[in-house]
């Protein structure tokens, strides 16, 4: 049998908009991943610290203050820095859609934003991670 797919699941940024990571968690681990969830307000660098300790292959990150311009390239390229861009970096939240192609630009697989159904995001990471 595969090996669970390991996933961190990460809400930088100091705003304390939580649901959305919880839920996403939930998903995650009622579809058999092993999931770490960082809990609130964590910096780029702590999430990419915990990504690479706990060999994760999927960061899973959740924005919703606006800061998402600026929170995911940093994180993706501390990834590169650190020789962990097989890691896929995934995000969701409540992210203009204008916003989207620059982000993928930037780095990030995929966004999926309210109301997209937990299976999509399910469903792309199992097509994407990268073993
Ligand atoms: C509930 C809520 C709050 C609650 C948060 C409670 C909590 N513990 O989470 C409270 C009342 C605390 C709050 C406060 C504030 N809020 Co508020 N809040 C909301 C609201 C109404 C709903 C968010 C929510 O919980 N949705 C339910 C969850 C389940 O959905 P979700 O997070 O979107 O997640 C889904 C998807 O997006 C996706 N997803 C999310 N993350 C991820 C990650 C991955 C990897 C994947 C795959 C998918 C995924 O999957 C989830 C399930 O479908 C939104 C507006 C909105 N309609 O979204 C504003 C909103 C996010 N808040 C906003 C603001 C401005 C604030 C305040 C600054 C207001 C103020 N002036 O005080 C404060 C900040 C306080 C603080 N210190 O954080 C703004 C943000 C503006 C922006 N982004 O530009 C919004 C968008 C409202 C608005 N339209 O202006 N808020």
């Amino acid at each position: 049998m595969d090996k669970p797919i390991r996933v961190l699941v990460a809400k930088p940024g100091l705003d304390g908009h939580d649901r959305g990571a919880k839920v996403i968690a939930r998903a995650f681990r009622d579809a058999g991943m092993e999931v770490i969830y960082t809990g609130l307000r964590q910096t780029p660098e702590q999430i990419v610290e915990t990504a690479i300790q706990e060999d994760v292959e999927v960061v899973a990150m959740s924005i919703l203050s606006g800061a998402h311009n600026h929170l995911f390239p940093i994180v993706v390229n501390m990834l590169k820095e650190r020789e962990a861009d097989d890691i896929l970096v995934v995000g969701g939240g409540v992210i203009p859609d204008d916003d989207i192609p620059g982000l993928k630009e930037a780095g990030v697989a995929e966004i999926f934003t309210p109301g997209t159904p937990t299976s999509q995001a399910i469903e792309f990471i199992k097509q994407n991670i990268k073993r």
